[in-house]
C-alpha cells in the first residue's frame, strides 16, 4: 500500500514543482486551495522562470500551508507578515521571482497595512490572494472581505460590516497588475499567474474559492462542488472592468477577469534613479552597476523565453500524440510518469475544481467532458471582454432555487 502511495507520489507530473514527500496536504475535501496550488505549479512549469530564482511567501492561515508544499525555496512567516519578509527577500535579492500566496484575513486583515503600501510602492512582487471570505484556520471567524449578511462565528446574525472589494483597493493604491478569478477559472488562473510572472511591478491576483467546512456550512450552502455551481452560474467575465464594479455581495454576481495592467517604474527601478541623480554613474547596488544589472537582466529574460518555448513545444507534442492515439488511451505525459494505472485513481477523485475547468481532450471521460463543455474556455476569455461566462439553464436555476431554500433565512 506505501508502495503504490510512494509510486503515486513519484509519478505525479507535478514531482519537481511541489514537495511530494509532505503530501497529504491538510486541505480540506472541497476546498479551493488545492486547485490554486496546482494552477500556480501550472503557471511557474510554463514560465520558463527557473525554479531556483523562485521564492514563495505565505503568511498563517490555511492558505499559508501553500508555503510548505511547494517545491521552491519558502518562507511560512507570522500572521500578517508575508508582505513585509517577501519585501525584505526581494530587496536583498532583486534577481528572485518573489511570490506571496496566502489568504485575505492574512493579507487584507492583519497585514492590510503591508499590503497597501507594496502596491503604492509598486514593488516588485507577485500577490496571490485566496479570497475565501472566512478566516479557515480559526473556526470562520469574519474578514475584511465577508459579504454583507453571511455567517460568520463572530457575527452569528449576519455581518453588518462593509467589505472590501480587493481589486477596487489595489486599483486605488496603484498596483500595476490586478485579476480576480474564482478556483474554478483554474486555466485562467494559471494564465495570470503566468503573465504576472512575465512582468515587474505589483501584481495583484484575487482567487474566491470555497471554504466547505466553515463558510458553506455556515451559510448552508453546500459543499464544494455547489460553490463552483455558483461561480459558474454567477461570474461575469469582463477584462478590464472599472474595479468600482468588482463588490461582491452574498451569493451575489462575481466580476471576473484582469482589470488593470499598467506600466510603471518599479520601486526599485525609482530608487535606483534616485541613486544615479545623487551618485552618478559609479551608482552600484550589491556591487553591481546599472548596465550590469540591466546585461544579467538581458540575459536571464533570453534563458526564461527559451526555456518556455522548449516547455510549449513539449506540450504541443505531447497534445499532438495523445490525439492521434485512440479513444481511451492514456496520454504519454501521464503513461511516462505514472507508474501504475491504479497509482492515477486518488488524484483524479481529489480535484474536482480542476475537472471542472479542464477542456475537453480526447482521453478525457464523459463527465469530464460535460463538465468541461459548461466550463469558460480561455480563449474566449481572452477575445471577449464584457461576456457572461455562461447564463444559467433551466437545470441550474432549478439547483440555484433549491440551494437558496436551504440557504437560511
Ligand atoms: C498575531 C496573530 N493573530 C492571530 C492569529 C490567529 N490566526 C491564525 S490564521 C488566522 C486567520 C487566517 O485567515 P486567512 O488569511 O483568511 O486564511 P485562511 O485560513 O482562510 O486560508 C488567524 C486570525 C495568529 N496566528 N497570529
Ligand atoms: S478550513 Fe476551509 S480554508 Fe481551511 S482547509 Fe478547510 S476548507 Fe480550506
Ligand atoms: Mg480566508
Amino acid at each position: 500500500m506505501s508502495t503504490e502511495i510512494e509510486k503515486f507520489k513519484a509519478g505525479s507530473p507535478m514531482a519537481d514543482v511541489l514537495r511530494m514527500d509532505r503530501m497529504p496536504h491538510i486541505w480540506c475535501p472541497g476546498c479551493g486551495i488545492g486547485s490554486e496550488v496546482n494552477s500556480f505549479a501550472e503557471a511557474v512549469k510554463r514560465s520558463g522562470v527557473d525554479p531556483k530564482k523562485i521564492v514563495v511567501v505565505s503568511g498563517i492561515g490555511c492558505t499559508g500551508r501553500v508555503a510548505g508544499y511547494v517545491n521552491f525555496d519558502s518562507i511560512h512567516t507570522t500572521h500578517g507578515r508575508a508582505i513585509p519578509v517577501a519585501t525584505g527577500v526581494k530587496l536583498a535579492n532583486p534577481e528572485l521571482t518573489v511570490v506571496v500566496f496566502s489568504g485575505e484575513g492574512d493579507l487584507a486583515g492583519i497585514g492590510g497595512n503591508h499590503l497597501i503600501h507594496a502596491a503604492r510602492r509598486n514593488m516588485d512582487l507577485i500577490v496571490i490572494c485566496n479570497n475565501n471570505f472566512t478566516y479557515g484556520m480559526t473556526g470562520g471567524q469574519v474578514t475584511p472581505t465577508t459579504p454583507g449578511t453571511a455567517m460568520a462565528s463572530t457575527t452569528p446574525y449576519g455581518n453588518y460590516e462593509y467589505p472590501f472589494s480587493l481589486p477596487l483597493l489595489m486599483d486605488a493604491c496603484g498596483a500595476t497588475y490586478i485579476a480576480r478569478w474564482t478556483s474554478m477559472h483554474s486555466r485562467n488562473v494559471t494564465q495570470s499567474i503566468e503573465e504576472a510572472l512575465a512582468r515587474k511591478g505589483f501584481s495583484f491576483i484575487e482567487i474566491i474559492s470555497p471554504c466547505p467546512t466553515l463558510y458553506l456550512r455556515r451559510n448552508r450552502l453546500g459543499d464544494g462542488v455547489d460553490q463552483l455551481q455558483n461561480y459558474q452560474d454567477n461570474s461575469i467575465l469582463k477584462h478590464g472592468a472599472d474595479t468600482r464594479e468588482t463588490v461582491i455581495d452574498y451569493q451575489g454576481k462575481i466580476v471576473v477577469g484582469k482589470f488593470v495592467e499598467r506600466n510603471k517604474p518599479t520601486y526599485l527601478e525609482a530608487s535606483d534613479k534616485c541613486a544615479i541623480k545623487l551618485i552618478g554613474d559609479d551608482y552600484q547596488l550589491y556591487g553591481k552597476t546599472i548596465p550590469e544589472r540591466e546585461a544579467e537582466e538581458k540575459a536571464e529574460k533570453e534563458r526564461v523565453a527559451a526555456r518556455r518555448a522548449a516547455t510549449l513545444a513539449e506540450e504541443a507534442a505531447q497534445e499532438a500524440a495523445a490525439a492521434a492515439k485512440p479513444k481511451g488511451a492514456v496520454a504519454p505525459k501521464a503513461a511516462a510518469k505514472a507508474p501504475a494505472k491504479k497509482a492515477a485513481a486518488p488524484r483524479k477523485a481529489a480535484a474536482p475544481a480542476k475537472k471542472a475547468a479542464a477542456p475537453a481532450k480526447k482521453t478525457a471521460t464523459k463527465p469530464a467532458k460535460k463538465a468541461a463543455a459548461k466550463a469558460p474556455v480561455k480563449k474566449a476569455a481572452a477575445k471577449a471582454p464584457a461576456k457572461a461566462v455562461k447564463k444559467p439553464t433551466a437545470k441550474t436555476a432549478a439547483k440555484t432555487k433549491a440551494a437558496a431554500k436551504k440557504t437560511r433565512k
